[in-house]
């Protein structure tokens, strides 16, 4: 299904005397409301092609119907969701999940729902059918040259993918690790893996960028090879100008500060960007915000700080993409839900009176500076968020608008109630 712009606007009206309220309220106390707008409507959030469908734990899955059945389908999702809020323009392909059968078609039916590839991603955690060797202890960091041979040819034919969809970048996060001391040689196992990102490397096109994603554990319960951020800066700087961080939030141990971790990538040059989710445990991958928002407030106050240091592009120069799972929602209303949440992080970082903060840090001025920060994170800019949404052309509440169509009871009738998207 479509959704068409004039339900869209019928929407809108409906909505549109009580928003212009709350809008007109806050606005008035913003003279860099404008600027803001401007901000937010450029500014998209890619989709990840493997979260378009229910989720699981390892005890069960419990789908709620209408999943994608093809990539053209998953796509169609991301079409509905831009439509709805005109942030969400992009969709980051895992290969061998989401493998294109005509590039051309697939281009040509993502840029009619105003749709480009994000990063894409290459997948040596999991097992192929008609695969070789196994990965089941690890893959670039292998002690058999076959199987890092294995994985580095697979991460070349990701980026032929890529390349034939206009994706610039390749992400590549790696299971690889141990369970148990003594497992695996540490120093071994980093050279491994940094040769064969060496090899991967110099694949890539001149234009693109390889993304090294960390993690601090899962599936591997003792050392991941690719463990934290220090890690993955090393592997980024040895390997070239090309390489950068990527920060998934839910792969960190807990209470690890991730706002300073970004704002130390940022001044290295070195973040890639973002897999954005929310987490009270582990990679939870909850809602973006669900659990901690002030946090991603906080990570989004160093981003602005340190994009704007930098004299970077907000909306592309970084890769802004959520990474999630949703086990008992829609995930549609979940990918809204997740959307929002960054945008509105992103608009209370903008609003943060910089010059005040900086005056406040200067001068040792601690309680200055915590009221200058809380009390931006405690201004209600949702109307600012919806007017720059309603501008962009999408709806001024999506999750309503979604529910008052019935946007997946018709997709359960379209596409029936049984089938199991490909992801996790
Ligand atoms: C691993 O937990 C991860 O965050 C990586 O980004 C993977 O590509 C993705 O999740 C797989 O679901
Ligand atoms: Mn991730």
């Amino acid at each position: 299904m479509r959704i068409s712009q004039q339900t869209i606007q019928l929407h809108n009206e409906k909505l549109f005397s009580a928003h212009q309220r709350k809008f007109d309220f806050i606005a008035t106390e913003i003279p860099q409301v404008e600027s803001i707008i401007q901000k937010l409507i450029e500014f998209n959030v890619a989709i990840p092609s493997w979260a378009l469908g229910t989720g699981g734990t390892r005890f069960g899955r419990f789908p709620g119907g209408g999943e994608p059945r093809s990539l053209e389908e998953k796509i169609d999702d991301v079409g509905l969701l831009h439509a709805l809020n005109q942030s969400s323009g992009a969709i980051s392909l895992h290969i061998p999940w989401d493998i294109p059968q005509n590039y051309q078609s697939i281009q040509q039916h993502a840029a009619s729902l105003g749709i480009r590839f994000d990063a894409v991603n290459s997948n040596t955690f999991q097992d192929q059918p008609d695969q070789q060797f196994s990965y089941k202890f690890g893959s670039l960091q292998h002690m058999d040259a076959r199987i890092r041979k294995q994985a580095i040819a697979h991460n070349k034919e990701v980026i032929k993918h890529g390349i034939e969809l206009g994706s610039k970048a390749l992400t590549v996060w790696l299971s690889d690790g141990s369970s148990f001391p003594g497992q695996l040689n540490f120093r071994k196992a980093f050279q491994n893996t940094l040769e064969s990102l060496q090899e991967i490397y110099s694949s890539l096109p001149a234009d693109w960028k390889i993304f090294i994603e960390y993690k601090a554990f899962e599936p591997n319960f003792y050392a991941m090879t690719v463990g934290d951020w220090g890690q993955s800066l090393l592997y980024a700087n040895k390997l070239g100008p090309k390489a950068y961080t990527l920060v998934d939030l839910g792969h960190h141990l807990p209470n690890a500060n991730i706002e300073q971790i970004v704002a130390l990538l940022l001044m290295e040059g070195k973040l890639a960007g973002f897999h954005f989710n929310d987490s009270k445990y582990g990679d939870d991958d909850l809602t973006v915000g669900s659990i901690k928002p002030y946090q991603l407030f906080l990570i989004f106050n160093e981003l602005v700080e340190g994009m704007d240091a930098r004299g970077l592009n907000h909306a592309a120069d970084l890769g802004w993409m959520i990474d999630a799972s949703h086990n008992v929602k829609d995930p549609l209303e979940d990918l809204l839900q997740s959307v929002e949440a960054i945008m509105l992080a992103y608009a209370q970082a903008l609003l943060v009176d910089r010059k005040k903060l900086n005056d406040a840090q200067s001068s040792n001025d601690v309680v200055e500076a915590q009221e200058l920060l809380q009390s931006t994170f405690r201004s209600d800019l949702r109307s600012i968020v919806a007017e720059a949404r309603m501008r962009a052309g999408g709806a001024l509440d999506p999750i309503l608008f979604y529910r008052e169509h019935g946007v997946r009871q018709s997709l359960v009738k379209e596409r029936g109630t049984v089938f199991k998207a490909t992801g996790l």
